[in-house]
C-alpha cells in the first residue's frame, strides 16, 4: 500500500485496472453467490428489525466538474453473527470504493479498504474523518433530484450474499 502525502493516495489511481478486474471478479462471485444462496433482498429503507438495517445515507453535493465526492451511511447488523460490507454501487457513480481514515505522523490520510465487518448487534457508521464511501466518478447526477439510488452488498456469517438498495439524499452537510 501507498505511504504518500497525497490525500488521494497515487496507488489508488494507478490500480485502477487492478481494480476492476477485483470489482468484476466480485461481481462474479456475487453472482455465484447469488444463484446458490437465493438471498436477495430489496427494501426501500431499513426497517427497524430487519436483519440489515441501512439509514440516514447521504452524499456530500460537491461542484460542477468534481471527480468524487463522499458518501455516509450507517449499517446496523440485527442478525446472529458478523456482516461483512463487500461493497456499493450507484448508477450515478462510476465506482464507489470504501475508504478508511488513518492518521499518519499527524496527517489524516485515507485509504481504501476491502471491506467492513460489523459484529452482531452493532451499527457502522460511515461518517467524515472516519470509515466512508469514496463515491468516484459521477454522472448526470444533476438529473438525480438529489435522491441518489446506492445498492449495498453484504455477506452475512452464514455466507449468505445480501444486496440491500437505499437511496442517499444529495445534501451539504451531515443531517442532524
Ligand atoms: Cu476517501
Amino acid at each position: 500500500m501507498g505511504g504518500s502525502g497525497a490525500l488521494l493516495p497515487p496507488d489508488i489511481a494507478s490500480n485502477n485496472e487492478n481494480l476492476r478486474a477485483d470489482s468484476e471478479e466480485l461481481m462474479k462471485k456475487s453472482l455465484i453467490g447469488l444463484v446458490t444462496a437465493i438471498t436477495f433482498i430489496l427494501t426501500g429503507c431499513g426497517a427497524s428489525g430487519d436483519p440489515i438495517e441501512v439509514d440516514n445515507g447521504w452524499v456530500r453535493a460537491m461542484p460542477p466538474g468534481a471527480k468524487m465526492t463522499a458518501g455516509y451511511v450507517t449499517v446496523t447488523n440485527n442478525g446472529k453473527g458478523e456482516l461483512r460490507v463487500l461493497g456499493a454501487s450507484s448508477p450515478f457513480f462510476g465506482r464507489i470504493e470504501m475508504h478508511t481514515t488513518v492518521m499518519d505522523d499527524g496527517v489524516q490520510k485515507m485509504r481504501m479498504v476491502d471491506g467492513y465487518k460489523i459484529a452482531p448487534g452493532e451499527s457502522l457508521e460511515l461518517k467524515a474523518g472516519s470509515d466512508h464511501l469514496m463515491m468516484r466518478f459521477p454522472r448526470d447526477l444533476e438529473t438525480a433530484g438529489g435522491q441518489i439510488p446506492v445498492s449495498m452488498a453484504f455477506r452475512t456469517t452464514d455466507g449468505e450474499l445480501v444486496s440491500i438498495e437505499s437511496t442517499f439524499e444529495l445534501r451539504q452537510s451531515a443531517p442532524n
